[in-house]
């Protein structure tokens, strides 16, 4: 197996070594590439936008994309043409994506938040009342990186949160359409479509033209000009996370199918170059089988090249000695998205505190997630699970709080409010409280 590891070019640790905390820190750290070159060059194209409107929008989309368009108007799609591009999909697509947003849609209907009430002895009423934004932005990637499986992601949690009006960007390099993109957004909800991308439709979305409406916040991944902008906007209107490079942490009891295992690996390795895909097990040849597995099955792989050098630069296995160091490293990790191959996953559940999604048992690969389980795609990367959650419903909502006093309670707080606002020196805060003492 030494000979097939060297072949595979994969990292291979085991928690025993002296030097594995510092292995694991190596793979595991990911500085998101920023540069003040990048910086400016957004900052000048937001400007542009946010004073010249459509004329640069046109520009910019003219020069990056290599387009002739002459107005907006022609980098606009309507309802009709969505309706088309789905119309026109050969018949297994058009089944599939339809069954696959009937899911997503059902399972986001679970989130919807509830807006709640409580009354007090005294008869005030206090609560919370949960409203959609009006608008949202989701800006879908061009080129290879147009996913229309991400398009559904991002669409119908907002189409459920009930928000008014859905506008999509794509870019469209030398004016290529991608129906099944069209047809992802005529399914989910999308009002209109505007061809453009990258700052550019970033500004538009955020500070608005003549054509683009400005929205309430945007959602949905980009390239580093796209990243840029959006942290640059962020205040201006909401925006989503910014998402890394795509992880799967795959845990093995050494009961599931080898093959299975480096497939699931390679699904996530697939995407790009800098993806992230690391194997944890207790059982070492098992851990040696698997990656026998990979080495076999990586030269039939249309995207051989990626997976190889994801694996190479950032995969990992990992031998442990048991399930209790397998959850540490799950909770170190607050891995994008974790399979448990392994019998009985329920009873490590209660013990997993920080992972984006988790795919419990010999059977669900993460590919299932990734199109068609219902649960959202969009998930938090590079760690970023410890703190933040799946894109969901609640991302295209807000709450309201509700304070409804009688006058009893008036009378009540008032005294309370009072003393505080006096401590504060702010008088009219405390006359206007006393107004409503009763005596
Ligand atoms: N695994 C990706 C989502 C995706 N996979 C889209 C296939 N298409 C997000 O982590
Ligand atoms: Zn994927």
């Amino acid at each position: 197996t030494d000979s097939v590891v060297r072949e595979l070019e994969i990292s291979r640790l085991s928690t025993r070594e002296t030097d594995f905390e510092a292995r694991l820190e190596s793979l595991l750290c990911w500085e998101g590439v920023s540069s003040s070159e990048v910086q400016q060059r957004v900052d000048e194209i937001i400007e542009a936008v946010k004073t010249r409107g459509d004329t640069a929008l046109v520009e910019y989309s003219n020069r990056f994309d290599r387009l002739s368009a002459s107005s907006m108007e022609e980098l606009t799609l309507g309802a009709e043409r969505l309706r088309k591009a789905f119309d026109g999909l050969p018949e297994d697509q058009r089944n599939a994506l339809a069954a696959a947003a009937e899911r997503i849609r059902a399972y986001h209907q679970h989130q919807r938040p509830e807006s709640w009430r409580y009354t007090e002895a005294d008869g005030s009423v206090l609560g919370q009342q949960v409203t959609p934004l009006d608008r949202a932005g989701i800006y879908v990637p061009g080129g290879k990186a147009a996913y229309p499986s991400s398009v559904l992601m991002n669409a119908i949690p907002a189409h459920v949160a009930g928000v008014r009006e859905i506008v999509m960007v794509v870019p469209t390099p030398d004016g290529v359409l991608n129906e099944l993109v069209l047809a992802a957004a005529h399914l989910a909800g999308v009002d209109h479509v505007f061809t453009i991308g990258g700052a550019q439709a970033v500004a538009a979305l955020a500070y608005g033209t003549e054509t683009v409406p400005r929205v309430d916040k945007i959602v949905g991944p980009g390239n580093i000009y796209v990243a840029t902008a959006k942290r640059a906007v962020f205040g201006q209107v909401g925006i989503d996370m910014i998402a890394g490079p795509s992880e799967i942490l795959v845990v093995s009891d050494g009961g599931t199918n080898p093959e299975w295992l480096a497939m699931d690996l390679f699904s996530q390795a697939e995407h790009d170059e800098d993806a992230q895909a690391i194997l944890v097990g207790w059982d070492a040849e098992h851990l040696a089988a698997v990656e026998s597995a990979m080495a076999r099955l990586l030269p039939t792989m249309e995207r051989e090249a990626i997976i190889r050098v994801s694996l190479k630069a950032r995969g990992a296995t990992i031998l442990c000695a048991d399930r209790e160091e397998a959850v540490a490293l799950i909770n170190r990790i607050a891995p994008e998205h974790l399979e448990l191959s392994i019998e009985e996953p329920e009873s490590l559940l209660p013990d997993i505190r920080h992972a984006g999604a988790i795919f419990m048992g010999r059977y669900t690969a993460e590919a299932l997630g990734d199109y068609c389980a219902g649960p959202n795609h969009v998930l938090p990367t590079s760690g970023t699970a410890r703190f933040s959650s799946p894109l969901g419903v609640y991302d295209f909502q807000k709450r309201s709080s509700i304070i409804h006093c009688s006058p009893d309670g008036a009378s009540q707080l008032g005294r309370t409010a009072a003393v505080l606002a006096r401590g504060e020196s702010l008088t009219a805060h405390a006359r206007s409280a006393e107004y409503r003492i009763k005596d």
